[in-house]
């Protein structure tokens, strides 16, 4: 499960230091952010949040704003963005023994590639193009993770977040985009009838409110963070 990824040699002393990445997975609005927020003080933690801000400013240019206003538009260039952002979070130099990311390459592809390839807003060749990067960034990247934590909450749950939060460039995410992107995470993180996961999933019920799920992190700490609490 673990791996050395580094051994530094300083003078005369060794230190070995073993890396987990730990990747946060679940629908939009299912509290992803707020298990990110809860661990970011454990100091074996470094939580590696999504750049959703990056996301909303290319250069001048609100990616996420436009791939909700024309999916079929936008949804090549901004999962090609995405793609490029997950691996950055993968890549990043970390310091503590648990890398904390929220989403990984994996649900990229597995849930949002694949479900606009089901729905048309990418096509034939757009998803040929992003799935050949992204078996070529699996191949030669090492894209390693050790457990995967699945916030499972009712699409009905996370719309509802969703709306309360009012992020602007959500304000028209459809209910049956939550609903069709819930059944991917389930085909792949729970039956594993689409795709295999890339690591052992920890399955947790996230339809409680905050105060509930602060103490099922608790209770669960040892298990998210693999021993080191
Ligand atoms: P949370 O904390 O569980 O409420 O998580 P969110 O909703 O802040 O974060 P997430 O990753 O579920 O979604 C943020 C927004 O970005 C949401 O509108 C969906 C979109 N998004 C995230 N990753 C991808 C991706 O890889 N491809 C596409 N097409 N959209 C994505």
């Amino acid at each position: 499960m673990c791996a050395i990824l580094s051994i530094h040699v300083q003078f005369d002393h060794i230190l070995v230091l073993y890396q987990f990445q730990v990747s946060i997975e679940g629908n939009i609005g299912c509290g992803k952010t707020t298990l990110l927020e809860y661990y970011k003080n454990s100091p074996n933690v470094e939580p590696i949040p999504e750049p959703v801000e990056q996301w909303t400013n290319v250069k001048g240019q609100n990616a996420l704003g436009l791939l909700y206003k024309d999916p079929k538009r936008w949804s090549f260039s901004f999962n090609m963005y995405a793609q490029l952002t997950r691996i950055q979070m993968h890549k990043k130099q970390q310091k503590k023994p648990i890398k904390m990311l929220e989403r990984s390459l994996y649900s990229t592809q597995y849930c949002f590639v694949e479900n606009d390839f089901r729905k048309g807003t990418l096509n034939g060749l757009e998803h040929a193009i992003i799935s050949e990067w992204f078996e070529w960034l699996l191949k030669s990247q090492q894209v390693q993770l050790d457990l995967i934590v699945y916030l499972r909450a009712d699409p009905e749950v996370c719309y509802d977040r969703i709306r309360q939060r009012s992020r602007q460039e959500e304000s028209c995410v459809p209910f049956e985009l939550i609903e069709e992107l819930h059944n991917l995470h389930e085909d792949w993180l729970v039956h594993e009838s689409s795709f295999k996961s890339p690591a052992p999933v920890l399955v947790m019920d996230a339809n409680n409110d905050y105060n509930v799920m602060k103490d099922i992190y608790e209770e669960r700490r040892s298990d998210i963070l693999c021993g080191y609490c």
